[in-house]
């Protein structure tokens, strides 16, 4: 570590805690904690440690763990599902999954006591929770239909896989890249839809064309024909925070797809060395980014590379609204389909994980994706049974043509299990979407985001209504109550959305959403819409 990288006096907890011990060093104690039970537990190694191998300690449900898995672009095999069914069915009513925003899971319920037969049952069916929480890189982004879309520009399912693999020594952990300054986020977009928020990531691909030179270039984009060559342009410093919300700003790179692994690695090594480690709220890329400027910091990563970058493509090839991918669409494979069943707020219990597995594998090919709206994508399905598929009836609950509001509903944990939440999200926003749908009627879907906290973890700035949770005042009582955040736009020209209310009660909020709706969003009271038909 270097410059920016502090001294000791200067060192906040985290980072003094990292610097006794690398959180890694906790993958040989998993059989002792089991034996000693969480009470016992020496308590950094509890509450924070153990994010290292993907294992949270919730204070809201002591003894109940939470684990993060890795799904690199989101896609697991319905034997891999059967196995995280498996492990919060044991926990009866304690147990369930949450699907992310980050294209994950999350299994709630653990005991530490079980924690050596989990990982055992893992390692065997090639899942890993390595590196997902604390000063690491989080679970790596891709297109959720890569392989499947017709329009598809580039297959991003082995290049995120490399690149975790490169992250995470195959999932056994690498000590290279487990003491960041903070958290990180990589994303490569493969469509023209930009399906991974490519804005809101430390470090995001996106696709773009670059006209042939005839010659090889300075840069690492190697050989040149005449013809327009793909590649990505690179974005960098995206991210949320309680204290600040940045969109990705361009690097001025593009980059050939076999070199975006090394470029993923000389951007991590720069930020892992000089990134600020003083302040753990700026921490982020962007304040390293802020502090050199954009160029200093692109030649940083030059040095690493070895290479010089070449300059960006003049345009990239982000142009269409983005997809749910909820429905039935065809694949680029004649005969086959793929289905996005709509999982509300991304919980599941085990007896639907089982049913998705069976799913998977008697209609398509057994393999599952998720999305970062929480959803599900199984894949090839053939022409001949999409039929029998629709009459199952897991797809009453987890619908294909669920309501407009539904479809498009995102949700952080919440209350429930987060500590750092304000309010209760899921339920609620369950509650009140149903309360909304059942007197509203709707000519497009409106994508309403809840987060529980300013941490962002449910991404209100990208919602057309985002809801982020805080407390406030009415009639001299504390009430749980939301900031509203508007004009988030995804997809084609994506941009953040930006406060417009704040402190609305949650117990007030329907007729302020029901309001906000028909004047913004075309809905209709079903009241009047009678009257009009
Ligand atoms: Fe998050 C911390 C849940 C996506 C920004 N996030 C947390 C913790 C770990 C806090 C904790 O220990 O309780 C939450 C765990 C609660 C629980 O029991 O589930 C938590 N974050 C989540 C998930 C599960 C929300 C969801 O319901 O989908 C998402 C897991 C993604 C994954 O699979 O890895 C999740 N978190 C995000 C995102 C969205 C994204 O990545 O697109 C963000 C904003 C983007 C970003 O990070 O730039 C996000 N989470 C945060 C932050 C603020 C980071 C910062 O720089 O200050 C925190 C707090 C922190 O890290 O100190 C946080
Ligand atoms: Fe928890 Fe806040 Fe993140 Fe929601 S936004 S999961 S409440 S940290």
């Amino acid at each position: 570590m270097t410059d920016t990288a502090t001294t000791t006096t200067s060192l906040n907890k985290f980072e003094k805690f990292k610097a006794q011990k690398d959180g890694l060093a906790i993958r040989d104690e998993i059989e002792k904690f089991a034996a000693l039970g969480w009470e016992a537990m020496d308590e950094t190694d509890r509450d924070h440690r153990l994010k290292w191998v993907g294992v949270f300690f919730r204070p809201v449900t002591p003894g109940k763990f939470m684990m993060r898995l890795r799904m690199p672009n989101g896609i697991l095999t319905s034997n891999q599902m059967r196995v995280l069914a498996q492990v919060v069915q044991r926990y009866g009513d304690d147990g369930c999954a949450d699907i992310t925003t980050r294209q994950n899971i999350q299994l709630r319920g653990i005991r530490i006591e079980d924690l050596p037969d989990i990982f055992n049952r893992f390692h065997a069916v090639g899942l890993t929770t390595v590196q997902s929480g604390m000063d690491n890189v989080r679970n790596i982004t891709g297109d959720p239909v890569a392989g499947l879309d017709a329009d598809e520009l580039y297959d991003t399912r082995e290049l995120v896989q490399q690149i975790q693999d490169m992250l995470t020594n195959k999932g056994e952990g690498n000590p290279e890249f487990s003491n960041l300054p903070r958290k990180f986020n990589i994303a490569i977009a493969g469509g023209r839809d930009n399906s991974v928020h490519a804005e809101i990531n430390d470090l995001a691909f996106v696709p773009a064309f670059k006209e042939g030179t005839g010659d090889r270039g300075q840069g690492i984009g190697q050989e040149f024909s005449q013809s327009p060559i793909f590649g990505f342009n690179v974005l960098v410093g995206g991210f949320f925070s309680a204290k600040r919300c940045e969109a990705a700003i361009p690097l001025n790179a593009w980059v050939l797809p076999e070199d975006v692994v090394a470029v993923c690695r000389a951007v991590l090594e720069v930020f892992r060395d000089h990134g600020p480690r003083a302040n753990r709220q700026k921490s982020r890329l962007m304040w390293l980014i802020d502090e050199w400027g954009v160029e200093k910091f692109r030649a940083e990563v030059e040095s690493r590379l070895g290479e010089l970058l070449l300059p960006a493509a003049a345009k990239d090839e982000i142009d269409w609204e983005k997809r749910d991918h909820i429905g039935v669409y065809k694949q680029k494979q004649p005969g086959l389909n793929y289905a996005g069943l709509n999982i509300p707020v991304g919980r599941l219990y085990a007896e639907d994980m089982f049913e998705i597995a069976r799913l998977a594998e008697v209609y398509g090919s057994g393999e599952i994706r998720f999305t970062v709206e929480q959803n599900i994508v199984i894949p090839n399905i053939s022409d001949s049974r999409l039929a029998t598929f629709l009459t199952e009836s897991l797809l009453e609950r987890f619908s294909i043509d669920p309501g407009l509001l539904t479809r498009s509903l995102v949700s952080c944990t919440g209350a429930q299990f987060c500590n750092f939440a304000l309010i209760e999200t899921k339920n609620r926003a369950l509650a009140m979407i149903k309360a909304l749908e059942e007197d509203l009627t709707f000519t497009n879907p409106v994508r309403i985001h809840w987060t529980g906290c300013p941490n962002s973890c449910g991404q209100p700035q990208v919602a057309d209504i985002g809801l982020m949770g805080t407390k406030t005042r009415k009639n001299g009582k504390t009430l749980e109550g939301v900031d509203i955040y508007m004009g988030g736009k995804v997809g084609k020209d994506a941009h953040l959305g930006t406060c417009v209310t704040k402190g609305i009660p949650c117990e007030d909020l329907q007729p302020v959403l029901q309001d906000l709706l028909i004047k913004n969003f075309g809905a209709k009271l079903k009241q009047e819409a009678l009257l009009v038909g």
